[in-house]
């Protein structure tokens, strides 16, 4: 057994002013034990989450939803999954908020305050799906290292501040512009000040487009602090990695942005099918642009229980990185055949577009349903699981839940 330390008397006198009480056999406290007064406070107070939510990492932080919390059209705060890279910024002084525009593709170097950016440019408000590229980790085999997401890694909420490609037009860029990269507030888990947590960004097409937001809102209130307070890049339909939180940066680059996680295996998967296991070189990775077309069944919840001769009313959200969706069809006989279901356009380019449908059950027992969603290009979700990948990204298999006639 490991000889026992005793916890720095410095903290120990803190944790017993902070109690207003004396911590008895605090003698016997092992080294480097965190008494429970002393742990963040709870994570769902904190973020204003609801408790069914999952969280699976505190250190950073992360959180994912459940399939049937996201049934609402916009994503409530609440059930909107966190991930964070790195430690939430400690302080933040709205007052003298810095956007840094440089680059070596912009004309000159330009600074914006927050009043700036919302005094001098038009506002727009876009409802935009993002998806953690990792969403649906959990499921890959050989296992991928990193959060193990289930199907929560999705959020749909309202996101309102002004268009990126305003803010560059304002600026100038010189046409050799081909990428932007975004800085952020965040402080690396290493608290290294010169080391950002990720700095990634999107291709100058996307920055450019009108849907591409530096957001202060989220469903009409300042964005949440673990959301971006008070400013955030917006991609809407690419990984949920290129919108920064925090920002406090854009670099307009002359060549394919470098900075943390855009390289290695990091949001980007073999540009060829590999093998599951298999090694795949640095120069064979591509990055994810566009996500795959997706589908969520959201009500009813797996598990619900029908009487004989019930039919479902089923309903969730379909999406399709930057196109649209065009068919959902539900199977219940393990995808040998389909049923069209009612699928609604999208209120804006890049936001899920709900689903619903009915479906009558052939005799009592127990049976899945699946949602299968096809893109404008023509492409469909797969039924079982896509192309395994070093990191466990895009998993866009048919989400299915269990319901049982009896
Ligand atoms: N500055 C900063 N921006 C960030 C991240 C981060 O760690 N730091 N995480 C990215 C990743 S990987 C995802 S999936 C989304 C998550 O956004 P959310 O926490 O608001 O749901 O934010 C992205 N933007
Ligand atoms: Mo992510």
């Amino acid at each position: 057994m490991k000889r026992r330390s005793f916890v720095k008397k410095s903290s120990l006198t803190g944790l017993a002013t902070l109690l207003g009480i004396d911590v008895v056999f605090k003698e016997f406290m092992p080294e480097g034990y965190v008494p429970l007064a002393f742990q963040e406070s709870d994570p769902f107070q904190l973020f204003k989450k609801d408790p069914s939510m999952v969280v699976l990492n505190d250190k950073p932080w992360n959180m994912e939803a459940q399939a049937h919390l996201l049934d609402d059209l916009v994503t409530p705060n609440k059930y909107m999954f966190i991930r964070n890279n790195g430690l939430i910024p400690e302080k933040i002084d709205v007052g003298n908020w810095e956007l840094h525009i440089d680059g070596e593709s912009v004309k000159s170097h330009k600074t914006y305050s927050l009043s700036d950016l919302k005094s001098k440019f038009k506002q727009y408000t876009y409802q935009l799906t993002l998806e953690c590229g990792g969403n649906g980790r959990s499921e890959f085999n050989p296992p991928a290292k990193g959060n193990q997401w289930t199907i929560g890694a999705v959020s749909s909420a309202e996101w309102t501040g002004v268009r990126l490609k305003d803010i560059l037009q304002d600026v100038g860029i010189k046409d050799d512009a081909v990428y932007i990269g975004y800085h952020s507030a965040d402080i690396h888990l290493s608290r290294n000040p010169s080391k950002e947590p990720i700095s990634r960004g999107v291709p100058i097409s996307k920055a450019l487009q009108e849907e591409t937001l530096l957001a202060f809102k989220m469903n009409g209130e300042d964005i949440p602090l673990v959301h971006g307070f008070p400013l955030r890049l917006v991609a809407g339909g690419y990984p949920a990695s290129a919108s920064g939180k925090w920002l406090t940066g854009i670099s307009v680059r002359n060549k394919e942005h470098d900075g943390e996680k855009m390289g290695g295996s990091s949001y980007r998967v073999p540009c060829e099918t590999v093998a599951p296991g298999e090694t795949v070189l640095d120069e064979n990775m591509c990055i994810i642009e566009s996500m795959p077309v997706k589908s969520l069944i959201t009500y009813p919840k797996s598990g619900a229980i029908l009487k004989t001769g019930d039919s479902l009313n089923i309903r969730g959200h379909a999406w399709a990185g930057e196109l649209e969706v065009e068919k959902i069809e539900f199977s219940i006989d393990f995808g040998r055949s389909w049923i069209k279901g009612n699928l609604k356009k999208p209120v804006n380019r890049l936001a899920w577009q709900h689903f619903n449908g009915t479906i009558a059950f052939p005799k009592n027992g127990y049976y899945e349903v699946w949602a299968r969603a096809t893109d404008s290009g023509g492409e469909q979700q797969p039924m079982v699981l896509p192309g395994w990948n070093p990191k466990g990204y895009l998993n866009n298999a048919c989400h299915r839940i269990a319901v049982k006639v009896a």
